[in-house]
């Protein structure tokens, strides 16, 4: 494969889809060079078939709001690739989602959901509908008008969509009733993220978090560092961000900056139960600003229009959207001595911010190693839910440590250099691939 070339056709077919693309040519450039040792791979045109998602489903959503105005959105679900088990992936309500958002997103789980050693293939899905502002009774009414059409295309066995940003255990719960009662299908597994008593994992929640740190502790570890006493940036305030937010702390770790659309809050004395509670309900209250956590909690400080990377600290982790870190970010942490960044969010570094971290020799990770956590533990809530069981905290956390392991071994395995580094991009997108694209050539030309 050439990858200019490559890229030259995408564009062509796909004009103006820049995150699609941006997430492709990551993948196809860390890939490049194993992938040509592959004449097998070359000959079943492996690369050209695993850009392309194998369908997209596209349908209106109209809906009532509070004020008896007929409201209509878009909604999605891009399932991508099937090769190694059945589409999962979560559901994205963001006022910008649109098709290369979502083709995006749908590309990066394919490769992560091989990184959890779980099998599962990879979709993504959602809606431009904005839940900021929002009611409780306008969101539920969204949430069934939305699966009013996608019921038909997912299944425990075929397709199991979970939440993303703007969808959370509030509006699983909207959509699995609404499954429910159009499908009159009863298995708790085609959703995850379910709430306790209907299903639900323990630790679903915090997973994608606690997985995170899991992940960061033995990037650290392996490069001879400590996660105890270093100070962290955090960006957003999600339940990503208050998981990040809760691991870091209880590990030794001082969590000094959180951030909303709004600005950046400075925390400088770190994270008390109190202030991780209240994270859960400033997200709650779907006003989406950040600013009140300074009011409530007098020793953090509110700037408007900053962002997390402002702040000077060890490590920054990215855990709200997607280029939310960009080159100019990295070059202020750099200059502030920041020595790691790990993407919690999905691709939340721009290729400038990931070239100045890796020029600089800071450790980085991508997202599709670091918060795989959360799919990971969406993986084993399937598995309880098909075995008709419920597993206690402690075992969900072992499984996720050893999952969180495992991602890690795969980056390095793939990832190591030269000189004894790991460079966790590569070694990420080479793991996931080899698995996913042996998957397909052992199932034919489909
Ligand atoms: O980006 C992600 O991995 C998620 N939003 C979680 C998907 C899932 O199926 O739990």
């Amino acid at each position: 494969m050439n990858v200019k070339n490559l890229m030259a056709e995408l564009e062509r077919k796909h004009p103006g889809e820049s995150e699609y693309l941006q997430a492709v040519q990551e993948v196809l450039e860390s890939i490049e060079e194993v992938y040509n040792q592959h004449p097998e791979f070359e000959k079943a045109k492996i690369v050209e078939r695993i850009v392309e998602p194998d369908r997209i489903f596209t349908f209106r959503v109209t809906w009532v709001d509070d004020k008896g105005e007929v409201q209509t959105n878009l909604g999605y679900r891009v399932q991508f690739n099937s090769a190694i088990g059945p589409y999962k992936g979560g559901l994205r309500f963001h006022k910008a989602v649109n098709p290369s958002m979502l083709k995006f997103l749908g590309f990066e789980q394919t490769f992560k959901n091989a990184l959890t050693t779980l099998p599962m293939g990879g979709a993504k899905g959602g809606s431009d509908f904005d839940p900021v502002g929002k009611s409780d009774a306008e969101i539920m009414r969204f949430c069934q008008a939305f699966m009013t059409e996608l019921w038909n295309n997912i299944g425990v066995d075929t397709d199991v969509p979970a939440g993303d940003v703007g969808v959370g255990g509030r509006e699983i719960g909207f959509l699995n009733g609404m499954y429910q009662k159009l499908a009159r299908k009863y298995h708790t597994g085609v959703l995850t993220g379910k709430g306790m008593t209907w299903g639900g994992s323990v630790l679903r929640p915090e997973a994608t978090g606690f997985g995170a740190l899991y992940f960061v502790q033995h990037m650290l570890d392996k490069a001879g560092k400590s996660i105890k006493g270093a100070t962290v940036a955090i960006s957003g305030f999600g339940n990503v961000a208050w998981g990040a937010a809760t691991k870091a702390t209880e590990l030794g770790a001082k969590v000094i900056a959180i951030s909303g659309p709004d600005g950046v809050i400075y925390n400088p004395n770190g994270m008390t139960d109190e202030k991780i509670a209240y994270m859960l309900e400033l997200r709650a209250s779907n006003r989406n600003i950040v600013a009140p956590f300074a009011e409530r909690f007098p020793d953090a400080t509110f700037t408007p229009g900053k962002k997390a990377w402002s702040v000077k600290c060890d490590i920054a982790l990215p855990c709200a959207f997607q280029n939310e870190l960009n080159g100019d970010d990295a070059k202020e942490l750099i200059a502030n001595g920041t020595w790691c960044c790990a993407e919690v969010s999905n691709m939340g570094c721009t290729p400038e911010a990931i070239h100045a971290f890796q020029s600089a020799g800071i450790l980085f990770a991508p997202g599709k190693a670091v918060n795989a956590g959360g799919v990971a533990t969406s993986g084993l809530e399937m598995t309880q839910n098909c075995m008709h069981i419920s597993w206690s905290g402690k075992e969900v956390d072992e499984k996720l440590h050893y999952i969180m392991q495992s991602i890690h071994e795969a980056c390095v395995k793939y990832g190591t250099q030269e000189d004894g580094t790991v460079n966790y991009v590569k070694g990420a997108n080479i793991a996931g691939f080899m698995k996913v694209a042996t998957a397909m050539l052992e199932q034919g030309i489909i």
